[in-house]
């Protein structure tokens, strides 16, 4: 007997196989989803609030971050067209005294929240592009590791107004 002779062109059989196949794997992989929309960080945002102060001086932003997958999401900047330059830093005691030092990036655990707070991890806003005061909402992107990326609404705050976050823990009086 002869054999069966090939199809003559790539058959569409192949093509709804591999379709099948990738929604199998959606399917059975939910962080896939998150995947599939790079542009769109599996991450939730709450809190956000800027400690604002005068004469355009450096301004720190706060908020807490909430990682929707089930994978750790790394933040690794941050950009506002409201500030020219914009930094992730950590503050810490050195000596007895507090300093500030840039981080490359923090990362939100699976699941989880990673806040900044005062005395803590904070968003350096510095060079302010025009006149930001109490009040004023500044928009700020969020950029992740991956290509991701989240605009959050920070409401800007006289530099006494965290004691009035009544979520917000504060010891002390820290900045
Ligand atoms: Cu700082």
């Amino acid at each position: 007997m002869r054999p069966t002779p090939v199809l003559p062109t790539p058959s569409p059989v192949s093509r709804r196989l591999w379709l099948a196949l990738l929604v199998g794997a959606t399917l059975a992989a939910p962080s896939i989803a998150f995947a599939a929309a790079p542009s769109r960080a599996p991450v939730q945002a709450r809190d956000a609030w800027i400690r604002w102060l005068p004469a355009g001086l450096p301004a720190g932003g706060y908020v807490t971050l909430h990682n929707l997958s089930s994978r750790p999401v790394d933040l690794i900047g941050a950009s506002s067209p409201d500030y020219r330059q914009v930094m992730l830093h950590h503050s810490v005691m050195k000596g007895g005294t507090m300093q500030m030092l840039p981080v490359a990036k923090v990362a939100i655990p699976a699941g989880g929240d990673f806040r900044f707070k005062p005395g803590a991890y904070h968003i350096m806003l510095m060079q302010p592009s025009h006149s930001v005061m109490p009040g004023d909402e500044v928009p700020v992107t969020l950029q992740f590791a991956g290509g991701a990326s989240l605009e959050v609404r920070f409401v800007v705050r006289k530099p006494d107004a965290g004691a009035g976050m009544g979520s917000m823990p504060m010891p002390g009086n820290r900045n």
